[in-house]
């Protein structure tokens, strides 16, 4: 996601397919939860602009975003979906745990993809302060939770037409 545009949140919407009948699931973390509702509820206004039934997409929360992938494994191995969708928000703090925390789930998400052959969509803030993770969930960057469900129609697209 750049910083300095909207990146994926501007996108053309007549060059997306109906995803009525597509599955989707979500995994979301806990941690920083006003950041998280409205990555949630911009990931989930898009699915359904596109078509996509409220009953077609499956939300699984998670304690933080350490247990994103494992949540990912779980929703997989017990449902059937076109895509999942991991959001998250890691903020900076005095250490260098979010450095390992994201590290430790984008390496997740990447093998679970590979794993169970799903889209599996990193949407996971890493910021250096609040101020960012606002600007980037419904602020003046637009909404990481918009731009998670944009790539997980785009890929879950791919997917169906091979
Ligand atoms: C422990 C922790 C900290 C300090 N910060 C965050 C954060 O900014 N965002 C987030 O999603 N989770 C955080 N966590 C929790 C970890 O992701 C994880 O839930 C715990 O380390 C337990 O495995």
């Amino acid at each position: 996601m750049s910083s300095s545009s909207n990146g994926l949140s501007l996108y053309d919407e007549t060059k997306m397919p109906n995803i009525l009948g597509w599955k989707f699931g979500i995994v979301v973390s806990e941690w920083n939860s006003g950041i998280m509702e409205n990555l949630l509820v911009g990931c989930k206004d898009t699915l359904i602009r596109h078509g996509a039934n409220i009953n077609d997409i499956i939300t699984y929360q998670v304690p933080g975003s350490f247990e994103l992938p494992v949540g990912a494994k779980i929703l997989a191995n017990e449902n059937q979906v076109d895509a999942i969708i991991c959001l998250g928000c890691l903020i900076k703090g005095d250490t260098a745990h979010d450095e390992y925390i994201a590290s430790a789930v984008a390496n997740g998400l990447t093998q679970i993809g590979v794993m169970f052959d799903i889209p599996c969509i990193f949407g996971v803030l890493t910021v250096l302060n609040e101020q960012q993770a606002i600007d980037r969930s419904g602020g003046k960057y637009g909404n990481k939770g918009v731009e998670a469900a944009v790539t997980a129609i785009r890929m879950a697209a791919l997917k169906r037409l091979l």
